[in-house]
């Protein structure tokens, strides 16, 4: 029998306990979280690089509870509030904190209008070509899909590695184009265990461009423990997840 999405792992492990820890107190800035989810990690990781105060907040967005469809009516995590007031949608977020946030360096998005232009079109490129290929090769369960899902995966990654400048999307600067993409570097060894990616079969740049971000201090302050990731893939891997991300790629449809 598979187990229900909401019987999740109740909080952060691993190094991203004391991460956790220290943002217990009351902020303006409330934090709506789930230790184990990709975009929640995106928004984590800009409030770490950014020194901002936040309390962190564990949600599990799978219960639906009013209070937090009060805040998203989505129901999904991430989610803020700010002076009482309500945001989510993980990219969103990173670039509302560098606007409410302008003392607060580094900024996530390059000041120079083109260079923000150019880095825009490929964190659009991250959520429509890449997220959707992970989950799909996630979710896939025959030889054939998968084979299917994982050419996907690969044709978009040498896509984005022939743009990378190294050692970041950028050059020097870590920006939020490696935000977008980092928490699903972070969890590619699902798909190596399972599904026969491999980083070093994608190329060499995208190995080296992988294994640099995934060192990054925001990135590696904000991960929880391998194992228990794996509880959450699981189901997945098996395609029986009923998140809403699991249900649209079991439709067709764009992740929401
Ligand atoms: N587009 C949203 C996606 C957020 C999302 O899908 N979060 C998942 C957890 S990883 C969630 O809250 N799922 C609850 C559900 O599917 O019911 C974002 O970027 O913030």
């Amino acid at each position: 029998m598979s187990i229900p999405d909401e019987q999740i792992f109740p909080h952060a492990t691993g190094n991203a306990v004391s991460t956790v820890e220290a943002h217990k107190d009351p902020q303006e800035l409330v934090f709506y979280a789930g230790w184990f989810c990709p975009f929640v990690q995106r928004t984590w990781i800009t409030l770490e690089e950014k020194g901002i105060p936040y309390q962190y907040k564990e949600v599990n967005p799978y219960k639906k509870e009013k209070h937090f469809l009060d805040i998203n009516p989505k129901g999904l995590v991430p989610a803020v509030e700010y002076h009482g007031k309500a945001l989510y949608e993980s990219l969103v977020l990173c670039e509302f904190l560098d606007d409410a946030y302008p003392d607060h360096k580094p900024n996530i998005l390059p000041s120079d209008a083109y260079t923000k232009a150019y880095a825009r079109i490929w964190i659009d490129f991250i959520g429509k070509s890449f997220v959707p290929a992970f989950f799909r090769l996630l979710q896939a369960q025959e030889a054939d899909k998968q084979d299917a899902a994982r050419t996907e995966i690969y044709e978009a990654l040498h896509k984005f590695v022939a743009q990378v400048k190294g050692p970041y999307f950028l050059g020097e600067e870590f920006s939020l184009i490696d935000v977008a993409i980092v928490p699903f570097i972070t969890r590619d060894y699902i798909l190596a265990e399972h599904r026969a990616y491999n980083r070093q079969a994608v190329s060499a740049d995208w190995k080296r461009y992988a294994d640099y971000v995934e060192q990054r201090e925001s990135v590696v302050k904000t991960k929880s423990e391998k194992d228990k990731y794996e509880q959450i893939y699981g189901r997945y891997l098996k395609d029986e997840a009923q998140s809403e991300a699991a249900k649209a790629i079991r439709a067709g449809r764009a992740i929401p």
